[in-house]
């Protein structure tokens, strides 16, 4: 049997909720997203020549940490290397890499530091799919074998989990089972097993507490220790990629704060901090962590306009935390307007919707008697049951009185307990 987290890190995890997921790389100079190597089909060649391009003059690593410091994000993943193959940290295992760009710096070293310092822990991003690796898309070229490509995959997973401190995930990416295979996307094939219980022991071996995530699309496998959802609440498919069976491990919701992952120069479509708070609360209140994601410019900076949403859901986060960090998914059942979150005995109710003066539940447990907003501590009337006249007798229903001037713009946190 493959190694999973520990319990402990299992349970940090969970606690958190709430993390950065950073797309950063080469690509990002062309300003089209991080697919572009593909969607334009660039040669290797061509797109190699961005190397001498890459320098980023405005990173600053603990501006980063901090802007996810202030938005209550607890952990950030970050691309390692995605599917273009460019490393963005010093690797000993490849030139093809950050540290040979006139920015010379290894970002992802810098990152750990920062993140160190605001207590934010930080994971990777692994890319399994490379599209530069000549071991992986030119093996009859190169005459090399796929074994040259997996022994330098599962060599920088290596060097990820002892050259960074801490590491709170693994997230791997590129490998989707289901994929159809034509002449266009033949060099997506992989040329044989990724060896994932070898790949997984050595990461739980070398950092017990971190979690893997394997964005296979797929149910989990032994070792892995999340199940994933792309740009989709728990459960959902709207996107296409996800599978909707909800197979019983804790849950990690990705999306992005606009529509693509890499920095795309044209995207102005951002996510209101109602909407993001609204996809936070819904992935809590099924059990799952939020993983947002920005992708940061060629220069180096989080886009402003993303960081000024990311610190609008932290305040609302300072105030309402409670409701999200350390919950599980809730047993209240979700109305058209409200979803719920549970803590030991204490229940979240989060009114995402301001439609009357009042918040009609049902089964809530017996013993919920007291009501209270949990950004003020007020103190809120509370009824069970159907005792008006348009209460079938014996109906299952719980009032909660929501006076319209304390309701929060983006979601009321109510405690029941
Ligand atoms: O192909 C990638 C994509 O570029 C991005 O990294 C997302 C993040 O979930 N994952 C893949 C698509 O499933």
């Amino acid at each position: 049997m493959p190694l999973q987290a520990s319990p402990k890190g299992l349970t940090w995890f969970q606690d958190a909720r709430f993390g950065m997921f950073i797309h950063w790389g080469l690509y990002s100079i062309l300003g089209k997203q991080e697919w572009i190597m593909h969607t334009d089909a660039i040669p290797v060649a061509e797109y190699e020549k961005l190397v001498p391009q890459f320098n980023p003059v405005k990173f600053n690593a603990d501006e980063w940490a901090s802007v996810a410091a202030d938005a209550g994000q607890k952990y950030i993943v970050i691309t390692s290397r995605h599917h273009d193959g460019f490393s963005m940290y010093d690797t000993a295992l490849s030139p093809y890499k950050v540290t040979n760009t006139p920015f010379k710096r290894d970002p992802l070293r810098e990152l750990a530091d920062a993140c160190a310092r605001r207590n934010v822990k930080l994971g990777f991003y692994v890319s399994l799919m490379d599209w530069h690796h000549p071991a992986y898309r030119f093996r009859k070229e190169s005459g090399l074998a796929w074994q040259d490509y997996l022994g330098f995959l599962h060599g920088q997973v290596r060097e990820l989990c002892t050259q960074y401190g801490e590491v709170a995930c693994i997230w791997f990416d590129g490998h989707w089972p289901a994929n159809v295979y034509d002449d266009s996307n033949r060099y997506f094939e992989p040329g044989g097993s990724f060896e994932y219980e070898k790949l997984y022991d050595m990461i739980h071996t070398l950092q017990p507490d971190a979690v893997i995530e394997n964005n296979r699309h797929r149910a989990p496998l032994p070792g892995e220790d999340l199940q994933g959802f792309e740009q989709d609440l728990p459960g959902e498919n709207t996107t296409g990629f996800n599978e909707t069976q909800i197979f019983g491990l804790p849950i990690q919701v990705c999306m992005t704060i606009n529509e693509h992952w890499g920095w795309s120069r044209d995207d102005n479509n951002t996510k209101s901090v109602r909407r993001l708070v609204h996809v936070l609360a819904r992935s809590a209140s099924v059990g799952g962590n939020l993983l947002l994601n920005v992708g940061p410019t060629p220069e180096g900076e989080i886009v402003p306009l993303h960081a000024e949403r990311l610190r609008g859901v932290g305040r609302w986060l300072e105030n309402n935390g409670a409701g999200i960090y350390g919950t599980r998914a809730g047993v209240i059942p979700p109305t058209r307007e409200t979803v719920s979150t549970l803590r030991g005995d204490t229940h979240y109710v989060h009114v995402l919707d301001d439609v009357s003066d009042s918040v009609i539940l049902s089964s809530v447990p017996a013993a919920v008697a007291k009501a209270r907003l949990v950004n003020t501590g007020q103190e809120l009337t509370v009824e069970r049951e159907g005792v008006n006249f348009f209460v079938a007798r014996g109906a299952d229903r719980t009032t909660v009185y929501v006076p319209p001037a304390v309701r929060d713009p983006f979601d009321t946190v109510i405690e029941l307990r």
